[in-house]
């Protein structure tokens, strides 16, 4: 099911890593590539992994997400907490209700208090939640980022949804298809530092270089922050701004479905085509009423609970972090880490009005 093979998986990952490293090095924050690359020296990497320690019982996970108040953060926080549960361990999540890049810092610092066994953060900035994480793995304290990466020496490993070079590309592909090829697009981002999303839109630039889109024109990112009304509004600016526009990609949960509601209630509704990352709960009305026809997403409760799990086997000393190490995440089976500290989930799964109704998240 999930895993790709070794040579497709390195292949992504060391895209991913080029463009994060040039991400990391734009990022006004101050990232060097000095920094970033003596970063490989992973805390806990000098320790051994003993793949047959048992997960420890009452292990405490913390779950840090972006906001609070993100329903799809929610998901896959509820199931990494879950999943603690069958393994013995507790979970918790805290953390802040805006998507800023420094909003996690103090939440951080409060888990490194309670001596947490591990902090599990989407982060909002690859660097501006580097200092305390850094702090908190020289405690012993394990650090997974999942759904947004932080720079490479700040946690140790990091949970990939899917591959980043594919949902970049793919979600071109999809829209590209969609609208023949031909037009002006747009794509309604999260907040400006957001690491996944800069990394997917680094993929969908990368693919619109390609022959087929030379009649295909991106004319502006937009940031909606995560935050339902304002990326409402983008939605609204980019209409207006752009009439003649052909089609918009939001990958985020929250920007697709704010620029839903947007579009149904509009005179576009039909004619601009939507695509990028949801959940089927949420798009599902607009799927029903024809304002989108696809779009896609991974399972998150998934990555919740394979977060969780990797998290329980780092603080159990089954694995390090270091690359080709294995561990079992319950019921989803084993996973191999890959290059950087990188677990991937698996595919993404296209949703449309055929199979929408099978998925309840
Ligand atoms: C939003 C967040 C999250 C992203 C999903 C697709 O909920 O930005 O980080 O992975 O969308």
């Amino acid at each position: 099911m999930m895993l790709r093979n070794a040579a497709g998986r390195r292949a992504v990952a060391t895209a991913a890593t080029a463009v994060s490293l040039a991400l990391a090095l734009t990022a006004c924050s101050g990232t060097t590539k000095d920094s970033a690359e003596s970063g490989s020296a992973k805390a806990g990497s000098s320790a051994k992994a003993d793949p047959d320690a048992p997960l420890k019982k009452g292990l405490k996970l913390a779950f840090l997400p972006k906001q609070i108040n993100n329903p799809y953060e929610k998901i896959v926080d509820e199931a990494g907490i879950a999943a603690a549960k069958e393994y013995g361990g507790t979970g918790k999540e805290v953390g802040p209700s805006d998507a800023n890049a420094s909003s996690q810092v103090s939440y951080i610092n409060t888990l490194i208090q309670q001596r947490q066994d591990a902090i599990l953060i989407a982060a909002n900035d690859p660097n501006a939640v580097c200092g305390p994480l850094k702090q908190a793995m020289k405690k012993d304290i394990k650090v997974v980022a999942y759904d947004s990466d932080t720079a490479k020496d700040c946690r140790q490993l990091f949970i990939n949804q899917a591959g980043s070079e594919e949902i970049g590309r793919s979600l071109v592909q999809h829209l590209g298809e969609q609208i023949g090829h031909k037009g002006k697009i747009a794509i309604l981002s999260a907040t400006q530092n957001a690491t996944n999303q800069n990394t997917w839109i680094e993929f969908m630039k990368e693919e619109l270089k390609l022959p087929e889109y030379k009649d295909m024109e991106l004319v502006k990112v937009a940031y909606g922050d995560d935050a339902d009304q304002k990326s409402f509004q983008q939605t609204q600016g980019l209409m207006q701004a752009y009439p003649d526009l052909k089609g918009i990609i939001s990958p985020t949960t929250v920007g697709i479905a704010a620029a839903a509601r947007y579009l149904s209630d509009s005179s576009y509704k039909g004619k601009v085509v939507l695509n990028g990352l949801g959940t089927p709960n949420q798009m599902r009305k607009y799927v029903k009423d024809g304002t989108v026809e696809q779009f896609s997403l991974w399972n998150p409760q998934e990555l919740g609970y394979l977060g969780s799990y990797a998290a329980a086997a780092l603080a159990s000393g089954q694995i390090t972090g270091a690359e080709g190490e294995k561990f079992k995440a319950g019921k989803l089976g084993e996973y191999t880490i890959g290059k950087d500290g990188e677990v991937i989930l698996g595919e993404p799964t296209v949703f449309d009005s055929k199979n929408i109704d099978s998925f309840n998240f």
